[in-house]
């Protein structure tokens, strides 16, 4: 990590999100597709925060970006997150710097969303396109979710299928509701698209794009540099979490946690001891 920092920085971090099964892995690869015309040099992470071994959904990342497979200048990565410590928070930005050393100019980050899943993604992405298919929900649900908070783009995929106007009728009116009176804030487009074939994808790039330019320098520097403070801290506590358990803490923990039972102490003030061996304050 210390040998990439100088290199890094330079990548447009664009994180994918949405339920199981919406289309994020064919749009990553129509994306892909649409980002090798126009001549950039593509990374793709796929992380799956629900699954610890290489289950279904890792094998059709690879089934449905096999396609790229042989071009030099696109590389992907599938990994599952869950087991590490700190679960995409701490996965994630690891293999992103890597990626962006490398020297990709855009890194797509496809991570399923399982609750609170979606919310890192945005955490660690510059631009967070959310996807969402005809009858997987309307707006209300979305917004009830906290989906609508955290994404840039909204994408209505599977647009071929019954039901996408109503979707993307529905999503323009809880975007619009939930839009502030800023005149230069960022109004979240709703894209529509049929990944599959690629319908739509140009749209969504030029989505991206805009989004991109609306950040400029500051927003993006800002977007980072709270990313890198989250990372810096998440590493921070871990630290600390070892050298609990490095001083012995499992005898001091059971003494204090003795006298939190016997009603001797209660469990703040334990907390603070506990933190005070560690920190020698
Ligand atoms: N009709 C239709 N089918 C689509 C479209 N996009 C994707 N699919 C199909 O939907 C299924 C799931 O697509 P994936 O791209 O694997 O979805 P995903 O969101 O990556 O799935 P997970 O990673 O398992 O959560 C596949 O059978 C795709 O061929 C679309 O625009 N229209
Ligand atoms: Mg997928």
């Amino acid at each position: 990590m210390a040998l990439l920092a100088p290199d890094a920085g330079r990548a447009h971090v664009v994180g994918v999100t949405g339920a199981p099964g919406v289309g994020k892995s064919t749009t990553t690869n129509a994306l892909v597709t649409a980002l090798r015309a126009a001549g950039h040099r593509v990374g793709v992470l796929a992380v799956d925060p629900s699954s610890p071994f290489s289950g279904g959904a890792l094998l059709g990342d690879r089934i449905r970006m096999s396609e790229h497979a042989a071009d030099p200048e696109v590389f992907i990565r599938s990994m599952a997150s869950r087991g590490h410590l700190g679960g995409l928070s701490w996965a994630a930005p690891q293999a992103l710097r890597v990626l962006d050393a490398a020297g990709c100019d855009v890194v797509l980050l496809e991570t399923v969303g399982v609750g609170q899943s979606e919310v890192e993604v945005a955490g660690t992405a510059d631009t967070t396109l959310v996807l969402m298919a005809p009858g997987m929900g309307d707006g209300i649900q979305a917004a009830k979710a906290g989906i609508l908070e955290v994404a840039d783009v909204l994408v209505v995929n599977k647009a071929d299928r019954e039901g996408a106007d109503r979707t993307v009728r529905d999503l323009l009116h809880a975007v619009q509701l939930g839009t502030g009176s800023d005149p230069g804030g960022w109004r979240v487009p709703v894209v529509r698209s049929v990944a599959t074939d690629g319908t739509g994808i140009d749209d969504l790039l030029t989505a991206v794009e805009a989004h991109r330019s609306w950040l400029g320098e500051e927003g993006l520097r800002a977007r980072r540099v709270r990313r890198a403070a989250r990372e810096v801290e998440g590493l921070a506590v871990e630290s600390l979490r070892a050298r609990v358990g490095g001083l012995g803490g499992d005898a001091r923990l059971d003494d204090l946690a003795g006298d939190v039972v016997a009603g001797r102490t209660d469990p703040y003030a334990a907390a603070d001891r506990l933190v005070a061996d560690v920190t020698g304050g």
